[in-house]
């Protein structure tokens, strides 16, 4: 009998190291306890009816462990991971307000530091909706040997060196891009592997689902308000009506229109005049995923990657997704 050969995300790493010249390893070490952290917090996210089940009497679970909450968990799972690497000189997450900086002399050598959001969409936790973790990567400004510094995070998403996501869902996916196309990754449970299972991702050039909070209708831009009517006409050569998907976890929402076509949207409204989601650790990362499998993102006029962050938690509006629906809603802002 003949087995059946896998790729699994390490041995995938490598292999694409060896097309970078020069490359000494790092960002693959990197990339790999990022990888092993994604196995630990989902592991945790499998689980998490369960122990919370086990720990509601005064929050003790039957170790005798503290409970936690699963974004603080994530965070500190990710962050461990990253100061364990030695590659990483320090971060930023939505789970904190300053950047954290790792200052041993292996890290402080790092070169480069990472943005993150370690548990997107938390409030889906409870119910057992998809979540997920978003991530992304960036030489640093500032010189090595040093503390790292706010600068070396407030870059243009187009200098990104890896960006990706982890979606905790019906199954777990691990999704990623260095700037040569998109690889996606499937955790298999029986072996602990992320294995290839998504190879060279390219989104259909246009779709029919569109994803958006229709509920704050009101609130939106009046070009957005057309471009949702639009969505909803009959017209049988574009598709429409197109259908509305929305789950209210940005990772499964974005996954979900990659692979079958569509827009996702989050836009400015009047009580949040810049939106929801924040440029570096959410809108970034998708943005350049997006564009490496053929789609489009940008802030409703200008391309989220060439945006110049100016503070850590900056929000912009969002639109995402299949670069002809993109391009569309834009039209109509
Ligand atoms: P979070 O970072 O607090 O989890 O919020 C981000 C989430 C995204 O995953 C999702 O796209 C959006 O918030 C949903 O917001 P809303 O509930 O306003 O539709
Ligand atoms: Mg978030």
């Amino acid at each position: 009998m003949k087995g059946y050969s896998i790729t699994t995300l390490n041995e995938f790493i490598i292999r694409r190291q060896a097309n970078i010249p020069y490359a000494k390893g790092e960002l693959s070490r990197l990339l790999h306890h990022i990888g092993i952290a994604a196995k630990v917090v989902n592991k945790k996210v499998n689980k998490a009816g369960l122990v919370d089940v086990l720990g509601e009497a005064g929050n003790i679970n039957v170790q005798g462990e503290s409970q936690q909450k699963l974004d603080v968990f994530a965070d500190m799972q990710f962050t461990a991971a990253l100061s364990d690497s030695g590659e990483c000189c320090g971060i930023a997450s939505e789970e904190n307000q300053e950047i954290i900086t790792f200052d041993d002399d292996l890290s402080k050598d790092g070169k480069y530091i990472v943005c993150m959001d370690p548990l997107d969409g938390s409030s889906n936790i409870d119910v057992n909706v998809s979540i997920g973790t978003i991530f992304s990567i960036y030489r640093r400004i500032s010189p090595r040997g040093d503390k790292a510094q706010l600068i070396d995070f407030l870059q243009e998403g187009n200098k990104q060196i890896a960006a990706g996501y982890i979606i905790y869902g019906s199954s777990t996916m691990l999704v990623y891009t260095t700037g040569q196309g998109v690889n996606g990754f499937t955790l298999d449970p029986s072996i602990g592997e992320f294995c290839l299972s998504h190879p060279n991702i390219k989104t259909p050039e246009t779709g029919s689902i569109y994803s958006l909070n229709e509920g704050n209708y009101l609130k939106f831009p009046e070009g957005v308000k057309k471009y949702v009517n639009y969505c909803k006409e009959e017209d049988k050569s574009t598709k429409r009506p197109y259908s509305l998907r929305y789950i209210g976890s940005l990772v499964a929402d974005f996954h979900r229109n990659l692979l079958k076509g569509g827009i996702f949207i989050y836009p400015e409204t009047a009580s949040s005049p810049k939106g929801k989601l924040r440029l570096i650790y959410e809108c970034n990362p998708i943005a350049w995923i997006a564009e490496q499998a053929g789609g489009k993102a940008s802030d409703g006029k200008n391309r989220i990657l060439d945006i110049k962050p100016e503070t850590l938690h900056q929000r912009t509006p969002f639109y995402t997704g299949a670069h002809g629906m993109v391009e569309k809603v834009e039209s109509f802002i």
